[in-house]
């Protein structure tokens, strides 16, 4: 393992491909999800983050996320984020930062060149029309019944309103993979770095990105509090808390 020193060299030529998770939040006071008392271990994660959860009880799905948007409000980004959006202001077009977190706090720290490939929590849209994702930062208890959709009530119909999140079982945009393999194609002509900071790699695709910035040529990095199971997908591990790495981190 390298000294806790390590550096990943930059310069004109690096582009650097960030996947965040969790970890990376919990800084922040932001639970992550698989750690000790982390939410599913509080929460069964079909019930609360799933078509069907939502579909059998949705006022619990919006206590889940209503807690979560509740406690989420007086979260700040932490050294982490700030390291994040000072490196993309940086490298401008050589950066992306690709977040498996719904938190809002790389956009809140200043992150622009962001996917939030698993939705957001301060926005919400319609189970049922298509009307686009909107800015919701309200907040609903389990006793009230679940919000409607105005435009379906316009149309005479009954349509609930959702978080804005991607649940399990449930497709990530496809615009977003593609926004990724445009940068891996354009890093070609240089040199790549792909990042993960604060991620189990538990889930699907996400883990996988991995491999695809490898097959593009990367050298992978790993920034985690501990070594996580697809620790041996990356070529370099400096563990350790990413609110101390990540500032440290790029040369
Ligand atoms: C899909 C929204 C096609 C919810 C989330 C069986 C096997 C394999 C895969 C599957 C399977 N069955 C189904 C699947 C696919 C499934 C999946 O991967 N399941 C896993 C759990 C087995 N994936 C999907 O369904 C995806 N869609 O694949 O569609 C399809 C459809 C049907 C069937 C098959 C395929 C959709 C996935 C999106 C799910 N939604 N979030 C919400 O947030 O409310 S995922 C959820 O997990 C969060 O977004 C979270 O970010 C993400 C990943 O977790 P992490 O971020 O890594 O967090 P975690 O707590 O796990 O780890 C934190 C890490 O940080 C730890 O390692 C810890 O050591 C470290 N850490 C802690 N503190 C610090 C730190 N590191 C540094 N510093 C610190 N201070």
């Amino acid at each position: 393992m390298p000294p806790a020193h390590a550096q990943i060299p930059v310069d004109d030529e690096t582009y650097v491909l960030v996947l965040t998770g969790a970890g990376v939040s919990a800084e922040s006071g932001i639970p992550t999800f698989r750690d000790l008392g982390g939410l599913w271990e509080q929460y069964p994660v079909e019930q609360v983050a799933s078509p069907q959860g939502f579909r059998d009880d949705p006022q619990l799905v919006w206590s889940f996320y209503s807690e979560r948007r509740r406690r989420g409000l007086t979260c700040q980004p932490n050294p982490g984020h700030l390291a994040l959006a000072a490196l993309e202001r940086r490298l401008g077009e050589r950066f992306l930062l690709i977040t498996q977190n719904v938190d809002e706090l790389h956009r809140k720290a200043g992150n622009q060149r962001l996917l939030e490939i698993h939705g957001r929590l301060y926005q919400s849209r319609c189970a049922h029309c298509q009307r686009p994702p909107f800015d919701d930062e309200r907040c609903y208890d389990a006793s009230g019944a679940p919000p409607l959709c105005e435009v379906c009530e316009a149309g005479g119909r009954m349509g609930l309103l959702r978080p804005h999140i991607v649940w399990f079982g449930e497709l990530l945009d496809p615009r977003h993979f593609l926004e990724i393999e445009e940068f891996l194609e354009r890093s070609r002509s240089g040199r790549l770095v792909f990042l993960a900071a604060g991620t189990s790699g538990s889930v699907f695709p996400a883990n996988t990105l991995v491999d695809q910035a490898r097959a593009a040529g990367a050298e992978t990095w790993l920034v985690n509090a501990e070594p996580p199971d697809n620790a041996q997908r990356f070529e370099r591990f400096v563990q350790g808390r990413s609110g101390e790495i990540l500032p440290r981190l790029f040369g």
